[in-house]
């Protein structure tokens, strides 16, 4: 997501890097893992914030570490919160608080305009900014840093009690979230959850960085490509490598039929995960590119070789198995957040915001 994407002469999205870099842990000389000290600032249609929501959730996190979620529509002075209404809505979740949004409340005749201006949605298009009553994101980087010049992006991990951005890089904050240092105020069951298990640990680092490049970061270079040439070669490379992932997973797949049985269903989907056989960090940073893949990457940014749904068996299972059998990412997903999140926010890509209808449903049953 961006209002106004950068890119180079060549036409070419250059993605800008984090500026904020500090970690939380016991030996930190400021930041000491602590309960209620940190939040967590987000937006729902940013895939990069998914991925910090989804460790959140899996790690046993939620209770102690508070979260926000800016409105879903990304404007020229950046991302905002809703303007505070009766009810506190301090340390709640949107979701704990308006429950499920589906996308029957996707209202396609609002206007741009009118969906910008409208705060009155407060728990459904996002929360307010419940510890200094922020209406913007960007007051965030200020109070951080005075003369901070890069972009205001989410997810912003923050700390409560010396007023600074702690990290704004979601690669480093899952592996925070990931790190032992929260392990005393959570429950043995998190404590036992490793998504970066040290046996596997190259594997991952292999597998994020061509998915990074290639698949989350492709989609943008295709998207944001700003003259043909450069979109042509961009969307061509990320079907490449849904292709490799393809393979990858039929692999992974057809292994676990030999070693279960064909029809041992359940044996063979609690085991099909991209690297090993339980749920890793790999799985938690390709998920939020795929959800959107059909939803907004193959319209919204032109990635229109095909479709995971109709054209990607093994990745499609993968997606549903992840999204129908992991409440964390399902609870993480708003897909209205999303589609209205990119179709109304990138007037370059959509001049017009009209958000189209499909597809239906926004994920096939597993
Ligand atoms: N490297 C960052 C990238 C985050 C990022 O690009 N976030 C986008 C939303 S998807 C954003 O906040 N953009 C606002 C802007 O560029 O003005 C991360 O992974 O945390």
């Amino acid at each position: 997501m961006s209002s106004k994407p950068i890119s180079n002469k060549k036409g070419e999205f250059k993605r800008q890097s984090s500026s904020f870099r500090e970690i939380i842990s016991a030996d930190h000389p400021i930041y000491k893992p602590a309960t209620g000290r940190y939040w967590l600032y987000v937006a729902l249609p940013c895939p990069w914030a998914q991925r910090t929501l989804i460790t959140r959730a899996l790690k046993g996190l939620e209770p102690i570490i508070g979260c926000s979620v800016v409105h879903w529509h990304l404007d020229d002075k950046g991302w905002r919160f809703l303007e505070a209404g009766g009810e506190k809505t301090n340390g709640r979740h949107w979701f704990d608080i308006a429950g499920g949004i589906s996308s029957a409340n996707l209202n396609t005749s609002t206007s741009v305009a009118d969906v910008a201006n409208n705060a009155h949605r407060l728990l459904i298009d996002g929360t307010d900014e419940p510890h200094y009553g922020y209406k913007s994101l960007s007051e965030l980087y200020f109070k951080t840093k005075p003369d901070y010049n890069g972009r205001f992006t989410v997810p912003v991990l923050w700390d409560l009690q010396t007023c600074t951005i702690v990290n704004n890089e979601s690669s480093d904050i899952i592996r925070i979230m990931n790190s032992p240092a929260f392990d005393e105020f959570v429950g043995e069951e998190y404590r036992q959850i490793g998504l970066v298990p040290q046996s596997l640990e190259v594997q991952i680092t292999e597998f994020n960085s061509w998915v990074y490049d290639k698949i989350n970061n492709g989609v943008y270079k295709a998207g944001f490509a700003e003259c043909a040439e450069a979109y042509e070669k961009e969307v061509t490379s990320v079907f490449q490598y849904l292709d490799k992932l393809e393979n990858l997973l039929d692999k992974k797949y057809t292994g676990l039929e030999a070693k279960y049985g064909k029809n041992n269903k359940d044996k063979i989907l609690a085991r099909y995960f991209v690297i090993g056989d339980t749920l890793t960090e790999a799985d938690v940073r390709l998920y939020p590119t795929i959800v959107r893949f059909d939803l907004v990457y193959h319209q919204h940014f032109k990635c229109n070789l095909a479709t995971i749904r109709d054209d990607y068996p093994r990745i499609h299972t993968w997606l549903k198995n992840i999204y129908w059998q992991h409440e964390a990412f399902q609870r993480t997903t708003d897909f209205t957040h999303i589609k209205l999140g990119y179709t109304r926010s990138q007037p370059r890509v959509n001049p017009i915001g009209i958000t189209p209808l499909g597809p239906k449903p926004d994920i096939r049953p597993l």
